[in-house]
């Protein structure tokens, strides 16, 4: 599908080398289903193979990053169908993505919501925000992450509070906790201040970008030995490129780096 077929998202470029992908479905608070994380699956992969962009942002509207995973369409789902399809089991393509993700969180990132904020690599907030996994209250509890990256995020007595009783997070306990990079002062625009990290990031090389992602995803899933020889393995991987040469040399020359991605 292309992106003029989308139902549930917006695709856009804000800047060259950047796309914005919009959660658009307002009268469900962006509620997450199975068609919208196709379509955000698809977005976020054509921008991951597309040369001309380097970063994405991810968001939803002032009120809601996104409420959650659709109630409403879960509520008379069974085990057979369920699992049958492996409802939901295509939530975590977008952690294959290899270029970065900034998410831009104002409003509600429940449940869900909270879960896709979290699969991104940089979360901004603006004060609205309001994050939590209330699936406690519905009789189930985090099924895409809330459980294990909210616990890395923020240790274990706080995430236990907030998994036990459902109770929403600020914008200001989630960034003194470090669930998210920064809170954008009011007055700010959340958007277009991820969209200026993602501006950044586009300048760097891209192969270095790339890789400095996979090294810091990497201290989530290995042992600290394991993670260091990754980390070691791919920064001497980065003298192979033409991009290492050029910001040394910069640096040596006292200009600024004309990084070519190569
Ligand atoms: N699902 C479906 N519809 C929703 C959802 C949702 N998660 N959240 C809000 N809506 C709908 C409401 O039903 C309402 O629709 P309508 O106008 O037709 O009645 C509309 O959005 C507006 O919502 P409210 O009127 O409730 O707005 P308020 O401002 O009063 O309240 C809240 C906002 C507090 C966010 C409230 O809507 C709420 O509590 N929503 C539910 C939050 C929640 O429980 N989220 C967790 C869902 S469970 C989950 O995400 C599990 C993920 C598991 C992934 C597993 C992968 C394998």
């Amino acid at each position: 599908s292309s992106s003029s077929n989308y139902k549930n998202i917006l695709v856009s470029s804000p800047e060259k080398g950047v796309t914005l992908i919009t959660l658009n479905r307002p009268k469900a608070l962006n509620a997450l289903n199975s068609e919208l994380f196709t379509e955000l699956n698809h977005a976020a992969k054509t921008a991951d193979e597309d040369a001309g962009v380097n970063a994405i942002v991810l968001t939803g509207s002032e009120k809601a990053f996104a409420a959650g995973a659709d109630i409403k369409e879960m509520l008379s789902k069974d085990f057979s169908t369920a699992y049958k399809s492996n409802f939901l089991g295509h939530w975590t393509e977008l952690t294959q993505v290899r270029k970065p993700i900034i998410a831009a969180v104002s409003g509600h990132a429940l449940g869900g919501g909270c879960e896709l904020a979290m699969m991104c690599d940089v979360i901004l907030a603006s004060s609205t925000a309001n994050f939590g996994q209330p699936e406690i209250n519905l009789g189930v509890i985090p099924g895409a992450g809330g459980s294990q990256r909210l616990t890395k995020a923020l240790g274990k007595s706080l995430s236990m509070e907030l998994v036990l009783t459902g109770r929403g997070l600020s914008a200001a306990e989630a960034e003194k906790h470090g669930l998210i990079s920064r809170v954008v002062p009011e007055g700010g625009d959340v958007v277009a201040e991820a969209v200026k990290v993602a501006v950044q990031i586009g300048k760097k090389g891209q192969i270095a970008v790339q890789a400095a992602k996979e090294a810091v995803n990497a201290s989530f899933e290995l042992p600290l030995a394991e993670g260091l020889r990754v980390e070691r393995r791919l920064f001497q991987a980065l003298f192979a490129t033409k991009d290492q040469k050029e910001g040394m040399g910069a640096f040596a020359e006292k200009r600024k780096p004309a990084f070519t991605n190569e």
